[in-house]
């Protein structure tokens, strides 16, 4: 059985965001069963989860005593049994691959930036003179990204991919502003990558664990 790492509570404006689920989506794509260990507030930095997670991050994934972190790295792992994360097509796989490390490289540390100023820095000076550039950049960069984008319903053409479900995450992340929703191709882009039934599956799974943690008072 897999069993994934997840944290089980984070404050409001981090669930729906957590990187479990990305992962949750992917299994739910491939159509895999899964289990989730979730983690209570400290348990991250536990040198039994430092073990497997260096940094004390959530998500890992674990599966006959294998161990992997890195939800890019666990995505394509997971799409390595699905081919709708990663097509048969050698060219269409690496296709694929390369805009998922795109998402992960060339777009979500820029957004990041803005997230981080927003989330854990917003009554900072330096964050308030920062934010107006930092955001100038992201806009310049999904300018790009619409444009390869283009009238395709998704990154590679007709066929959702491994790169779509990492970029449609990346890009919810700044859901809280206008940034990414400002261009109509990319919202409409992840409206319709969102609106797979194993999106509704993997988020409400998510929001579960945490309510029910909030419940229990665990
Ligand atoms: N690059 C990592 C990032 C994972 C990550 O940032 N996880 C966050 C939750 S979304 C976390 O565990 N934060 C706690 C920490 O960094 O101490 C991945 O994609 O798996």
């Amino acid at each position: 059985m897999i069993t994934i790492s997840a944290f089980q509570w984070v404050p409001e404006f981090a669930q729906g965001q957590v990187r479990d689920l990305r992962v949750r989506w992917a299994l739910e794509e491939a159509g895999l069963p899964y289990e989730v260990r979730l983690l209570a507030y400290g348990d991250q930095d536990k040198p039994d989860y430092r073990a497997l997670q260096p940094f004390g991050q959530v998500p890992i994934f674990e599966e006959d005593g294998k161990v992997l972190f890195e939800s890019g790295a666990i995505v394509l792992h997971i799409g390595e049994r699905s081919e709708t994360l990663l097509p048969a097509d050698p060219d269409a796989r690496a296709r694929a691959v390369q805009w998922l490390v795109s998402a992960l490289n060339s777009i979500e540390p820029f957004i990041m930036q803005v997230a981080l100023i927003d989330f854990m820095y917003p009554d900072e000076e330096w964050a308030k003179l920062r934010r107006p550039s930092a955001a100038a950049f992201v806009r310049k960069r999904l300018a790009s990204l619409s444009s390869a984008l283009g009238d395709k319903p998704f990154l590679d053409g007709d066929n959702f991919t491994a790169g779509d479900l990492v970029m449609a995450m990346v890009l919810r992340i700044l859901d809280h502003t206008d940034i990414v929703r400002d261009d109509e191709r990319l919202s409409a882009y992840i409206d319709r990558c969102t609106a797979r039934p194993a999106f509704g599956r993997a988020l409400q799974s998510q929001l579960n664990d945490f309510e029910a943690s909030a419940r229990t008072g665990t």
